[in-house]
């Protein structure tokens, strides 16, 4: 059912809320530059699911957590049989991170369900909005953790024996913030499901666009690489008898790069965690390990990218006479949206004339893995100079006000208003 009468063409979020709302949130967690620091299963994502809750709460909502931490919360529809519209994203953040990424997604779901009761629009299908568990992988890796064990992409088992850096598992901190559900996984069946997320790339603000209608997202390659070398003294070990890890993870870090260029722009490569043990400035190091992350949209690309890393790890690894190991973290394959929420979303963004084009998601997001068990797709609004994953990401009202309207636009149409 596409969007009629009058009311439904007038029909506009309050921005001002939605703000206002952004700014309470960013509260919890505070980072040290402005940003937050919020990481998954913290006291600090706690306290921001309570807040939710209480929110959830006040618009009438029935919450529901799964055994994952995933929450649920409904806006009851017309039909009591009829399968829910999700609409959501992720609370947690980077270390480092913005007040925008996943919490935008998050509290615009919000947003359209408190628009909704302000006009006591009624819906055929019920809508949920959720907020998915350990979205951002940098505390508990996989990235995406929780959207994917409810996919049935890793087993719940495997997800809660993740470990921190502190060795601290992933199944006892949830259980430890109280946020451990009494619902199984998948206890929802979603009839859609629509993600507002910022670009978190520099495309939709270089070309001026308000809206971006997500078609796919690329693929995703984690891998943890442990060097094992000797460590021995700086000064009195001559150069030709050394099994130096440190020097091996540089080399590593080079290898990925030059990969990543012969295929850029269509492939992203990346070593973002480098471990150097002993750390002392007088010890060649024994131990490294460090994390690669490649990406691509193309499948065919992504795989000889794999491949490359894998030949030429093990050359450096036999070079420097330094043992190697290998430790899969993720591995996703490209994503393509269901065609007619892709299409929904453009309908909305058309009936609201904003400038929007379509794109391919350059970072990862939970609705990669609920495309496998329902129909999905994601709307990106802009971000300032394209940066994320930094304390200094930005957004403006004007970009959160146009994603939250035609996020508010495709929920009803697939969701059905019945008055
Ligand atoms: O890694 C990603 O793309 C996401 O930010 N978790
Ligand atoms: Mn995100
Ligand atoms: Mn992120």
């Amino acid at each position: 059912m596409s969007l009629g009468s009058n009311a439904e063409k007038n029909l506009m979020i309050n921005a001002d809320r939605l703000w206002a709302s952004l700014m309470e949130l960013a509260k919890i967690g505070p980072g040290v530059a402005g940003g937050n620091n919020r990481q998954t299963l913290t006291d600090e994502d706690g306290e921001a699911r309570d807040l939710l809750k209480n929110w959830c709460d006040q618009a009438g909502l029935t919450t529901t957590v799964d055994a994952m931490g995933s929450m649920f919360a409904e806006r009851a529809g017309e039909d009591p049989d009829a399968l829910p519209v999700l609409i959501g994203s992720h609370l947690d953040t980077q270390p480092t991170g913005g007040k925008y990424d996943g919490t935008l997604g998050v509290l615009a779901g919000l947003e359209v369900i408190r628009t909704l009761n302000d006009l006591n629009i009624k819906t055929k299908h019920p809508i949920q909005l959720v907020n998915w568990t350990n979205e951002e992988g940098c505390r508990f890796s996989p990235s995406m953790l929780a959207s994917g064990v409810f996919a049935g992409v890793y087993e719940q088992s495997w997800a809660y024996d993740r470990t921190d850096d502190k060795g601290l598992k992933f199944g006892d901190e949830l259980q430890r913030i109280g946020w451990l559900g009494d619902r199984p996984v998948g206890h929802v069946k979603p009839h859609a499901y629509f993600e507002l997320h910022i670009e978190q790339g520099p495309i939709l603000e270089q070309n001026q666009m308000l809206i971006g209608v997500v078609k796919g997202g690329q693929g995703v390659a984690w891998t943890r690489i442990k060097l094992t070398g000797k460590e021995s003294h700086t000064g009195s070990t001559p150069m030709e008898m050394r099994r130096d890890a440190g020097l091996g993870a540089a080399k590593i870090a080079i290898l990925v790069n030059e990969i990543a260029c012969k295929y850029s722009p269509h492939a992203v490569g990346t070593v973002g965690h480098f471990d150097i043990q002993p750390n002392s400035i007088n010890i060649i190091p024994g131990t490294a390990t460090v994390t690669v992350d490649l990406r691509s949209a193309d499948d065919t690309i992504l795989n000889a990218m794999k491949e490359q890393l894998d030949v030429g790890v093990r050359r450096i690894a036999q070079d420097l006479g330094l043992a190697v190991s290998f430790e899969k973290l993720s591995d996703s394959s490209p994503v393509t949206f269901d065609e007619e929420c892709v299409a929904t979303l453009r309908r909305a963004a058309n009936g609201l004339n904003y400038p929007h084009m379509d794109i391919i998601s350059g970072a990862g997001h939970d609705a990669f893995w609920i495309n496998k068990v329902a129909p999905s797709a994601m709307i990106m609004c802009p971000c300032e100079g394209g940066l994320s994953h930094n304390e200094a990401e930005h957004i403006t009202h004007e970009w959160a006000e146009a994603g939250t309207n035609v996020l508010c636009r495709a929920a009803i149409d697939i969701a059905e208003i019945v008055n």
